[in-house]
């Protein structure tokens, strides 16, 4: 053991911990960790393909990440009715959100879920791309190694439960003895946060990784010439390689090849038409049956515990504001003036369509009440239960010249399914508050 003045031995000065204890841990790895590091024999793991596969996620991620929190910002956290509702410290800035684009949530929504959808073959890749490091022995060498084996068990950890959560979600399997949104929406800043630490950390070592070997070069390697990369300071290389059984250029063909197969699996649900029957790995409405009312339905009537009883000639809408209360029948709603607009539906589950749908304007009900300039809307469902009987738009979706009680839909008047007698839509507004079998319409002037 060289001497270096400070008469420690070298184990202490480099790790920090009690060198004797260092030392004992060092020599007693368990027979399973040797092996296993030994096992990982891949000729192509190492910094450049963990460098290739982090650049992409650190493109990426963000976007999932903000368009994710766009959705919460979507659902109107303001009105309490974000899920969750109270989210403490991290409450994001009280804005409004707009109408316009009216595609701006089919986008948000569409883009958070695929993209989402996409990174599942390159989360797996960079997790395989440094698998040796879980086996780090000793587990524990210094203060900073500890924090940052932490750190990576939040980050792992993080998107790990992010995946599963939203794609059980989107699958409708509710399978979790939690609730989803709560579950998702911290488990994305816990990610997050782990992420800008393992960026602060890794950033130099994924540049300097990315430019110790020319794209050209491996693009133009095949298997047979495949060569690992010079031992590394993490580890990632191989000490014992074995014959390569993949080039570089085909583990990252192979990754891009499975992140757009899922994409392509999966857009399919923002679409109309044929392309629709594309998406495969959604359970709903690819076959969304014909006419006027053939797109798909999130909860149907029966599942609503809608009867016709509710919805036939006896369906009054009610509606308040400024201490004034007015009822109307669908006769009365049709004698008003029609506007017709071409509107998505965008569910935050993944799927969106966009139709044609006739109504009255709710500004025209906010003004038949005398409140044309009101600070909100409460909308209430004939549904007696569930999450989405009832929501509360902004005043900007309620002034905007889009927004109707529909009534029909595609020159048809709307199915039970879809909400008759009438449904609110509304440009840019999550689907979820797009109530069908609407009862009454609150007008408020004080939020
Ligand atoms: N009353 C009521 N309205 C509702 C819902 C509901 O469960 N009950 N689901 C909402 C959700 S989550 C979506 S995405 C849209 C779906 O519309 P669609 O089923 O008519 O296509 O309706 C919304 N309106
Ligand atoms: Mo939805």
């Amino acid at each position: 053991m060289p001497g270096d003045g400070t008469g420690k031995p070298a184990g202490e000065r480099e790790y920090g911990f009690p060198a004797p204890l260092w030392r004992a841990l060092a020599r007693h790895r368990p027979p399973g960790a040797g092996a296993a590091t030994r096992g990982w024999r891949s000729p192509v793991r190492g910094p450049w393909l963990t460098a290739v596969h982090g650049a992409l996620l650190l493109v990426a991620l963000p976007l999932v990440f903000l368009t994710g929190l766009l959705d919460h910002l979507a659902y109107g956290p303001r009105f309490g009715q974000a899920f969750p509702p109270d989210v403490g410290w991290l409450r994001l800035p009280q804005v409004d959100w707009p109408t316009r684009p009216s595609w701006l949530f089919r986008v948000t929504q569409g883009l958070h879920v695929t993209l989402g959808i996409m990174l599942v073959p390159v989360v797996l890749a960079k997790l395989w791309s440094v698998i040796p490091k879980l086996f780090d022995w000793p587990p524990a060498r210094s203060v900073a190694q500890v924090l940052e084996r932490l750190s990576l068990l939040l980050l792992v950890g993080g998107i790990l439960f992010e995946i599963a959560t939203g794609l059980l979600n989107i699958q409708y399997a509710y399978l979790f003895g939690f609730d989803f949104y709560t579950a998702h929406y911290f488990g994305a800043w816990v990610f997050i946060a782990a992420l800008v630490a393992h960026v602060s950390l890794k950033l130099p070592r994924m540049l300097s990784a990315l430019r110790s070997r020319r794209p050209a070069d491996e693009a133009r390697t095949g298997t047979a010439a495949t060569r690992p990369e010079p031992p590394d300071p993490d580890g990632l290389v191989a000490p014992e390689p074995g014959p390569a059984t993949v080039s570089r250029r085909g583990a990252v063909a192979l990754v891009g090849g499975g992140a757009l197969l899922l994409g392509a699996l999966t857009v399919g649900q923002s679409l109309d038409g044929p392309l629709r029957r594309t998406a495969l790995l959604l359970p709903r409405g690819q076959d969304p049956g014909s006419g006027p009312n053939g797109f798909p339905v999130n909860r149907t009537a029966a599942a609503a515990g809608i009867s016709d009883a509710d919805t036939g000639a006896g369906w009054r809408l009610t509606l308040r504001g400024g201490g004034r209360e007015v009822t109307v029948d669908r006769a009365a709603l049709h004698a008003m003036a029609q506007h017709t607009a071409r509107l998505p539906i965008a569910c935050v589950e993944g799927w969106s369509t966009r139709q044609t749908w006739t109504g009255v304007r709710l500004r025209d009900l906010a003004a038949l009440v005398g409140v044309p300039d009101p600070a909100s809307a409460h909308v209430r469902s004939l549904e007696r239960a569930g999450l989405f009987n009832q929501a509360v738009l902004q005043a900007n979706q309620v002034l905007d010249g889009d927004s109707l009680l529909a009534l029909r839909v595609n020159g048809a008047d709307l199915s039970v399914d879809h909400g008759y007698p009438a449904r609110v839509i509304v440009p840019a507004l999550p689907g979820v508050h797009c109530t069908k079998w609407v009862a009454a319409i609150d007008f408020r002037t004080d939020g």
